[in-house]
């Protein structure tokens, strides 16, 4: 598939995928979402892949759904747009690929991160924001809720009062104070950001990517758990990983006083 709407690259284990609708501040289409799927499909083919970057182009990371698209999903019955269409086959799919992808996820957060695309950031194992980047759940300030698993990532990262702040007032949230409450992993100097991420990702890239997975599925599993269900679940994924050569390799290593150099399996 040729993309118009994004930027794919895989070098050295690492798959980058930057956003690339700059005049549009990234923002989302229907034609962007094909793009999307058919990547990250290549992502989760390719055992290369290591880690996979999420990127915008320009000054910013994504603005959301692009409100003026015309996508044949946001038409519906009697001329009016049926957004929970643009939501089945557009926007769950998204959040579930990157769910569900074999390898860890970092969302370098370059600008502006509004709507959905500020759901798609979180959607990220690690997200990673320059200083002059903001968060902003624009959705309330045009009638919508925080979809794209906003609903379900805001609270669990900074609990229900920030949450729900955040989603009715729609104010927009610096990167750092998206640090302080937790909503990301880090703010960096807009100047240090590209070096940042870059060591980040040849860290992940060179980290036991079975382990990183099951800990983001893990993770997110034990809100439906009770602690006992939540302990024979680690258990599986602590039986299945106790199998893996990269858990061999890091046994060894530690014993014989070396780096490890782990392969992904
Ligand atoms: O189908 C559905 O609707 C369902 C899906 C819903 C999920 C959602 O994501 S709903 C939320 C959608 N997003 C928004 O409501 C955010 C809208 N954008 C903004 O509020 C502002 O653009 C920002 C706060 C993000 C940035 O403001 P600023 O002043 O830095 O930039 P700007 O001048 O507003 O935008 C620059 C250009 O990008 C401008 O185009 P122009 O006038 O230069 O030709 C602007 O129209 C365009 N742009 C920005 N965001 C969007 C957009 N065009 C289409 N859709 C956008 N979301």
């Amino acid at each position: 598939m040729e993309y118009k709407n994004i930027i794919f690259a895989v070098e050295a284990g690492v798959a980058r995928l930057t956003l690339n609708r700059p005049d549009k501040l990234n923002s989302f289409t229907g034609e962007m979402h094909a793009e999307l799927r058919d990547a990250l499909d290549r992502v989760q083919a390719d055992t290369s892949v290591r880690v996979l970057v999420l990127t915008g182009a320009g000054r910013a990371f994504c603005a959301g759904q692009d409100l003026a698209d015309p996508d044949m999903a946001r038409t519906a019955s009697g001329g009016m747009p049926d957004i929970g269409n643009v939501v089945e086959k557009n926007y769950k799919p998204l959040v579930l690929r990157l769910q569900n992808l074999r390898v860890p996820t970092i969302a370098a957060v370059n600008g502006i991160a509004a709507g959905a695309g500020a759901s798609v950031a979180l959607a990220c194992d690690l997200v990673i924001a320059t200083q002059s980047a903001s968060f902003l759940q624009a959705f309330s300030k045009i009638g919508l809720i925080p979809d794209t698993g906003g609903t379900w990532f805001l609270p669990q990262r900074v609990g229900m009062a920030r949450a729900m702040g955040l989603a009715m007032l729609a104010d927009k949230l610096p990167a750092a104070k998206a640090a302080e409450w937790g909503l990301i992993w880090e703010a960096v100097a807009d100047d240090a950001f590209a070096a940042r991420i870059n060591a980040l990702a040849t860290q992940l890239a060179g980290m036991p990517t079975k382990a990183l997975v099951r800990t983001r599925q893990a993770m997110h599993a034990a809100p439906g758990h009770t602690l006992e269900q939540q302990l024979s679940f680690e258990g599986g994924f602590m039986r299945e990983l106790g199998w893996s050569p990269d858990y061999a390799e890091g046994v060894a290593a530690f014993m014989e006083k070396r780096a490890p150099e782990f392969t992904g399996e």
